[in-house]
């Protein structure tokens, strides 16, 4: 029997980037441990794991660092087919390779800006959001350094009124798509899950935060979160969202 691979994923607890990396190992049956990293303090760790690594997801497999959600989750495939995320027939292939583009270019930004604008005006709860899985000291300073990195964190991510407004249009365009797409089948291409639904139901996951999510969020209320989630209730690509989480995940 070949031995497991040692596996640590360097992430952000909560972010949809990482999910998808999780739900590819956890789908995979591949146990990892999980490196949670702070904001703003993760490219030393991410750099070290993948030379010139800047972002989580990294992860670093028997040794060989490898970042980007989805090199990542097509690595994990290649080295561990089954059960499989890639359909093996070249064109279902190409086409999911279509969606996992789009979703990660457009909808994954698209939806961390929209709520990033709205998250960044409760900045305890946020403090919170980004110290996901963390406790200690270290946790402690960076919720109180949250006033000064939030500004930072706008301007490099060019977050501000009219941003947000047109990233809210992308993410109803997007729930429509997806509405359409999957209402032959259930599923975006052919009649199995792929990486296609797992890369959507990531990116949307901080639209709806399902029961399946295996992170906690803060428990504390918050207005700012409960006005974002009723945002989106109802939209039209919700049910698809919720039923690739409750099926697959
Ligand atoms: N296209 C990348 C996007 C990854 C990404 O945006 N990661 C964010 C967390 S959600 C990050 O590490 N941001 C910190 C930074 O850019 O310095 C992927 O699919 O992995």
């Amino acid at each position: 029997m070949p031995e497991s691979p040692d596996i640590v994923l360097h992430q952000f607890a909560f972010s949809h980037y990482n999910e998808k990396v999780r739900w590819a190992l956890d789908w995979k049956g591949l146990a990892s441990t999980r490196n949670s990293l702070l904001p703003g303090f993760h490219s030393r760790t991410t750099g070290r794991v993948a030379q010139g690594a800047t972002q989580t997801p990294t992860l670093s497999y028997d040794g060989e660092g490898i970042t980007g959600s989805s090199d990542i989750v097509r690595f994990l495939d290649e080295r561990h087919p089954e059960p499989p995320l890639y359909p093996t027939a070249p064109e279902q292939r190409a086409e999911v390779e279509q969606w996992v583009t789009w979703l990660d270019d457009e909808v994954g930004p698209a939806v961390r800006l929209a709520l990033f604008h709205e998250l960044f005006e409760d900045l305890d709860y946020a403090g919170k959001v980004f110290t996901t899985d963390r406790s200690g000291w270290k946790a402690g300073v960076y919720r109180k350094m949250m006033p000064r990195l939030v500004p930072m964190l706008r301007q490099r991510m060019s977050i501000d009124d009219a941003t947000a407004a047109d990233a809210r249009e992308t993410v109803g365009h997007a729930l429509e798509r997806l509405d359409k797409a999957s209402q032959a089948t259930g599923y975006l291409v052919g009649d199995t899950f792929t990486v296609a639904d797992l890369t959507a139901a990531c990116l949307c996951m901080p639209l709806y935060f399902p029961d399946e999510v295996k992170f906690e969020m803060p428990k504390q209320p918050s207005a700012v979160l409960d006005g974002w989630l009723a945002r989106w209730r109802g939209a039209p690509g919700e049910p698809y969202v919720r039923s690739m989480w409750a099926r697959h995940r």
